[in-house]
């Protein structure tokens, strides 16, 4: 661990077994993670799901870190949290405890096979832009886009912000 610390941004979510609760418990075990210092967390908002409809409304929420983990070793203990906290990889875009999502590392893009940076999917994800422009707006992408400009074009309707 002998890297600069980088500024991360992590997507959380659930939709099972008490949201709020497994939100507020991944927070406190993103605190505790080895060579990473805590730096913001956004609202939480409740949205109904993306993907398959049939299944309860999610509870989405972004935090940005500082962190000496390499990208790697950040993801394997992120799903090591998603696993303590009852996460079973089963159906694709299924009902989840939690979800642990790499969103940015620095400015960065890494095209690796367990990882891809920025997370591929995030520009078309409201649930994703909107908490993490309310910490991190100013925050560009490997495009040069600032997650501001990318929540231009995007209501945002169905997003409600609700209290942890
Ligand atoms: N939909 C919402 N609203 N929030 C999520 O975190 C989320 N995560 C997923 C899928 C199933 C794609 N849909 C989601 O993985």
């Amino acid at each position: 661990m002998n890297q600069q610390a980088q500024r991360v941004a992590i997507g959380l979510g659930s939709n099972l077994c008490k949201p709020r609760l497994q939100l507020r418990t991944a927070l406190s075990a993103l605190r505790r993670l080895p060579g990473t210092r805590f730096c913001a967390v956004s609202p939480v908002y409740r949205n109904p799901p993306f993907g398959p409809p049939t299944q309860p409304a999610y509870l989405n929420a972004v935090a940005t870190l500082h962190t000496r983990l390499p990208p790697l070793a950040l993801l394997r203990r992120l799903q090591a949290i998603e696993h303590r906290q009852g996460r079973r990889r089963g159906q694709r875009w299924g009902a989840r405890t939690l979800d642990l999502d790499i969103l940015l590392y620095g400015e960065q893009a890494v095209q690796t096979r367990p990882l891809t940076l920025p997370h591929p999917e995030m520009a078309k994800r409201d649930f994703v832009l909107y908490p993490l422009a309310e910490i991190a707006s100013d925050w560009k992408l490997p495009d040069g886009r600032t997650i501001r400009s990318l929540i231009r074009a995007r209501p945002g309707a169905h997003l409600r912000r609700i209290s942890y």
